[in-house]
């Protein structure tokens, strides 16, 4: 790390920000080809969502082995406690990561980016934390995930309530004590499944605002076995699965069947569905099953049928039946991310447990004692948990003081529409690449995949660069707009326009509509990346 010539600021080749999966898997590929790195992490340690999403039940929807880093030093010798792996396992994990590749030293945790601001004469940016330190560097890579920007709702009154009130996105640390209380959620999303059916047996009452029905499916979780990991390890397993996330839609170690739903008899479709959905559980009935179920109605309808059916057989009551798994699909099976729930149908039938429609009743404000809505009046509670979600997706970096080279942020180059080249650059904003982050597979993916090919590619060219006798590199406006064109192009020949989902914005008041997440699948994502650089840096300008 040097500092000559910029006044004692710290100065060095690459600024990354974050501490989870990407931040975590940049630094050390570029530590590995010899940059000089620091990463800067507003929480304070490693984890990324992982550490500010720790409400009670947190767990990933993956399953192993393919949540996590792929790199065989890591994974040997570190077992996951269970198939899909709750928070706390998961900072086990970033503790075991950070202890074989020594993160530690190269991080800044409790340190909050404030601005960063191109500097064309130095060809570096210039970041500013809220500590009042700078620092210059080359290249800077903001790693912040899909869900930085946490989502309130303009309740009326929520200063007026006297108890207590959580947002899971940025849950204490310290925990919170609910059994025994009486709770309203609002929110039923994959943060609200979860909260729900781990809290919901021990609350004294819990009454749920739900706005639409989660078309939850079985996770199927089980504890894991060393001794049996191992072994799967040794047969070659982990690294199968692993390879295989690169030629598949979504970054799974599956993907859709190689045939139309309509190919099938009635009772071949049946047994395909119940496979799926009852006997291997998890995303199976949703990114393993037929390839048209999210592009033809007809296709997705008897998916619903199925999913319907099989879920109303585990709810009694018949309102909350209707509530949770309605006759009339809410929205195309799938184009809402479905949650993977355990026991959640079970929990929630409950005569403590109440659900409330606020289609029917809104919420009209949070009074001293409670929550009032319009037929109900006020419930009285002693918590409420808002799993009200994010600004995602796009929020993250919009949310940022980042000053490109046009006199704006990138709130305001996205004013007009959201645009990237090819969801990891931005025009105007030179040597600066982003993980995880808008018009990249990131919330139609796996995650850790995601971000290990992103990291993979953006080394190689920054090693390309180096090796070229560059030192600024930019993309083109054209190469900006035609992959903005493709996300379009994707996403509206699928059904997911159809929903109303934070997967085009709908979920924030105001936000305009439009697809934030590439609806193209990994392999053509990647491919799109791969040209760039065999074609000699096509899309880009470099000097
Ligand atoms: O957020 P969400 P999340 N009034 O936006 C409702 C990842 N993640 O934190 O559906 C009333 O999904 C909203 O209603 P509606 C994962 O990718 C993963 O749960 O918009 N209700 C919805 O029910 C996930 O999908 C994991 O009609 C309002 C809920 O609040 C993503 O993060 C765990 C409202 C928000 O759900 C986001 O999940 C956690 C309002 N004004 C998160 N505004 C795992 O891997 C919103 N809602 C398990």
């Amino acid at each position: 790390m040097g500092s000559a010539g910029n006044l004692g600021i710290r100065e060095v080749d690459c600024l990354i920000v974050g501490a989870g999966f990407g931040a975590v898997t940049l630094l050390h590929k570029l530590l590995q080809q010899g940059f000089d790195v620091k990463v800067y992490e507003k929480g304070s340690t490693f984890g990324g969502i992982w550490h500010w999403n720790c409400y009670p039940g947190a767990r990933v929807d993956t399953d192993t082995p393919i949540y996590q880093l792929f790199d065989k030093e890591i994974w040997e010798d570190f077992t996951f406690k269970e198939r899909y792996s709750g928070w706390q396992d998961l900072r086990r994990y970033f503790e075991h990561v950070d202890k074989k590749w020594g993160l530690r030293e190269h991080f800044e945790f409790n340190k909050n980016v404030d601005t960063a601001t191109f500097d064309e004469e130095q060809r570096k940016w210039l970041v500013e934390c809220s500590d009042g330190s700078q620092t210059w560097c080359r290249y800077f890579m903001p790693c912040l995930g899909f869900a930085a920007k946490k989502h309130i709702p303009n309740v009326p009154g929520i200063s007026n309530f006297k108890g207590e009130v959580y947002h899971t996105g940025i849950w204490p640390q310290y925990g919170v004590n609910l059994k025994g209380k009486r709770i309203a959620q609002i929110g039923t999303g994959a943060s609200g499944i979860q909260v729900i059916q781990e809290i919901g047996d021990s609350a004294k009452h819990l009454t749920i605002y739900q706005r639409t029905p989660n078309l939850c499916l079985p996770m199927n979780q089980r504890k894991l076995d060393v001794a049996e990991e191992d072994k799967r390890k040794a047969e070659g397993y982990y690294e199968e699965s692993m390879k295989a996330t690169r030629n598949t839609f979504a970054g799974f170690d599956y993907d859709f069947m190689d045939k139309n739903t309509f190919d099938d008899s009635p009772e071949e479709r049946e047994k395909i569905y119940h496979k799926l959905m009852v006997e291997q559980g998890g995303f199976r009935f949703w990114l393993n099953t037929y390839k048209d179920m999210l592009f033809v109605q007809e296709a997705n309808d008897e998916a619903y049928k199925f999913w319907r059916d099989t879920t109303r057989k585990r709810i009694k009551d018949p309102k909350k039946q209707e509530l949770l798994a309605p006759i009339n699909p809410p929205h195309p099976w799938g184009t809402k991310r479905p949650s993977l729930e355990q026991r959640f149908y079970e929990v929630v039938d409950q005569p403590h447990v109440d659900i409330i429609d606020i289609n029917e009743s809104p919420i009209e404000g949070f009074e001293e004692n409670g929550v009032r809505s319009k037929l109900e009046g006020v419930v009285e509670v002693d918590v409420i948990v808002l799993a009200t979600g994010f600004d995602s997706v796009s929020g993250s970096l919009a949310q940022l003081n980042i000053q490109g080279t046009n006199g704006g942020t990138i709130a305001d180059h996205w004013k007009d529409g959201l645009r990237t080249a090819t969801g990891i650059a931005i025009p105007g904003f030179p040597n600066m690449f982003f993980l995880y982050g808008p018009q990249a597979p990131t919330a139609f993916a796996n995650g850790p995949s995601c971000t290990q090919y992103q990291a993979d590619w953006v080394v190689d060219f920054l090693v390309k660069a180096r090796e070229d006798g560059i030192n600024r590199v930019e993309p083109t406006e054209e190469a900006e707009k035609e992959w903005t064109e493709r996300m379009h192009e994707a996403w509206k020949v699928t059904l997911f326009p159809k929903a109303k989902s934070w997967y085009q914005g709908n979920n924030i008041p105001g936000k305009r509509v439009e697809p934030l997440n590439w609806a193209g699948g990994i392999p053509a994502y990647l491919k799109t990346l791969e040209d760039s650089l065999e074609n000699d840096y096509q899309g880009w300008k470099t000097s």
